[in-house]
């Protein structure tokens, strides 16, 4: 049999359009197998330009790799991920690499990276994302593990991956689950990303009272300005779209229950656990769940609330939800990298954030021009410890406040939920104020608890005698 020096496992959607991106490339031979044979027959009938090795066992499948063996898995993240890993270790040896390109828990790949480790395989978890058609034509790919796996999969992953200003979206993100890590994060900001766009048509709908497919015109004059990116792209294309059976705008007869798989909840998940506030992430997760609650809904279809909204001027309202738009976003990859960098504290992982937005930029669900001077930002500064904070988006945010306040104030008055929009307003003016509330805070729990605080006068830590005579003492004296 001749010898391929990549293979792929798993041939649904993502694996098999990846096993032909690979194929496609100069210099691969690319060896394919599958759980059931029917998928791998399939593909190989389907694609014979892509000459592959097609293996009818996983036995078969190793004897076609050359060494160092490299297989990428491409299987239902979880069970079917952790079996196929089994079954690959049984049949490499030391030194050969295995790469999970699924959507795992960067928590499992960690895992799972320690226990390949122990067999001298090593083990590659890889973010990839851009969906089926980004697999098949250049995807935006997130490896992490070890330097020595990055040596021989780098210059294959450089090949297949999507290229911005002839630069491969790939980079090696950092040790063990750093890659799908990232890529949970990315996820995590592609939900605020889609949240915000979604309440901004909603309220130019119900503001303006323009249809869709008008709608779909602003969003196409928007993508030629700062807020040019794929999800505003084919968010046109889906408000253009009209239903074939009812001549309805298809957004009219979609049921508006926004499900989800899962990464979203993650990213909200571990920024808490990090104590991260990814406000705008989490807004745009629970949105999703208060949609997916249609008896919930129901009981409260009668709920006042206030009378009929339409703005004055359409045109500057328009313009107004843009740069409350493009404010949000902004604080929302702020966030975002920010829970990055928490991670990367977190699991000592050397994260180059600036490498992070650079290969965001093509192949990717949230690729857009806007991830330019996001990179920019932290090649000025790699320590940038708030994203918002960097000129050019302080710049960007500041101008946008007031057409941002009153598209808030607008969302409130009209009765139109605008949760993303809102917290990231609440996120911007939390961070800018003077004082907080929190010193509030502070004293409750000192209150009931004796959890102790300290002064804006003096270093220190101090609790009052809540239950006594309100003196305040030194808190070492209060054990
Ligand atoms: P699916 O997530 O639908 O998984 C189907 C594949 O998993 C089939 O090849 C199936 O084999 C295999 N499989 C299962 Br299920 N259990 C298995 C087991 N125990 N042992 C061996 N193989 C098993 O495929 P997909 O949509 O192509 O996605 C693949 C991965 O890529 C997933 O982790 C997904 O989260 C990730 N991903 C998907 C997208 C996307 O846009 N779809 C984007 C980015 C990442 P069978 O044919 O024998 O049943």
């Amino acid at each position: 049999m001749s010898h391929a020096n990549i293979g792929v496992v798993g041939l649904a959607v993502m694996g098999s359009n990846l096993a032909r991106n690979l194929a496609s490339r100069e210099g691969n031979r690319v060896a394919v197998y599958n759980r059931s044979w029917d998928k791998t027959e399939h593909l190989v009938d389907a694609h014979p330009e892509a000459n592959f090795v097609a293996a009818k066992s996983i036995q078969e499948f190793a004897a076609s790799l050359s060494t160092p063996r490299t297989a990428i898995i491409m299987v239902k993240a979880g069970a079917g991920t952790d079996a196929v890993i089994d079954q690959l270790c049984e049949v490499f040896e030391p030194g050969d690499i295995i790469v999970d390109g699924g959507n795992a828990l960067f928590t499992d790949t960690i895992r799972r990276e320690k226990a390949v480790r122990e067999t001298g395989i090593n083990f590659v978890g890889a973010g990839i994302s851009g969906g089926e058609e980004g697999a098949l034509l250049g995807p935006s790919i997130m490896p992490g593990g070890s330097a020595e796996a990055w040596e021989t999969l780098g210059p294959i992953l450089r090949s297949i991956a999507a290229v911005v200003d002839g630069e491969p979206c790939v980079t090696h993100i950092g040790t063990d689950g750093a890659g799908h890590f990232v890529k949970m994060i990315h996820n995590g900001i592609e939900y605020a990303d889609m949240q915000l766009i979604a309440e901004a048509y909603d309220l130019i709908r119900r503001g303006t009272g323009k249809s869709p497919a008008e709608i779909a015109d602003v969003f196409t004059e928007w993508n030629k300005g700062e807020l040019e990116s794929y999800l505003i792209e084919i968010t046109a294309e889906v408000l253009r779209q009209v239903d074939a059976a009812t001549g309805k705008p298809l957004v009219d007869v979609i049921v508006d229950e926004a499900g989800s798989k899962g990464t979203g909840v993650w990213t909200v998940q571990t920024a808490l656990s990090l104590g991260t506030p990814v406000s705008g992430i989490a807004e745009a997760v629970f949105a999703r769940g208060l949609s997916s609650h249609p008896e919930q809904r129901s009981l409260a279809k009668s709920f006042p609330g206030p009378y009929a909204f339409t703005v004055k001027d359409a045109d500057a309202f328009i313009e107004d939800v843009r740069q409350a738009l493009y404010a949000s976003k902004i604080v929302a990859y702020s966030q975002g990298f920010d829970a990055i960098r928490a991670g990367a504290d977190e699991y000592n992982w050397h994260i180059n954030l600036g490498e992070v937005a650079r290969i965001w930029r093509g192949g990717c669900i949230i690729r857009a021009q806007f991830l330019n001077p996001i990179t920019e930002a932290y090649r000025a500064n790699e320590s940038l410890a708030l994203l918002m904070a960097a000129p050019y988006f302080a710049k960007a945010v500041s101008g946008a406040q007031a057409a941002w306040r009153r598209v808030v104030i607008a969302a409130t008055e009209a009765g139109i939920p605008a949760p993303a929009f809102g917290s990231s307003l609440s996120y911007y003016d939390g961070l800018r104020a003077d004082r907080l509330p929190a010193a509030v805070i502070q004293g409750q729990r000192d209150f009931f608890g004796a959890h102790t605080y300290k002064r804006i006068d003096k270093p220190g830590t101090f609790h009052t005698l809540w239950s006594g005579d309100r003196t305040e003492i030194a808190a070492e004296d209060t054990h």
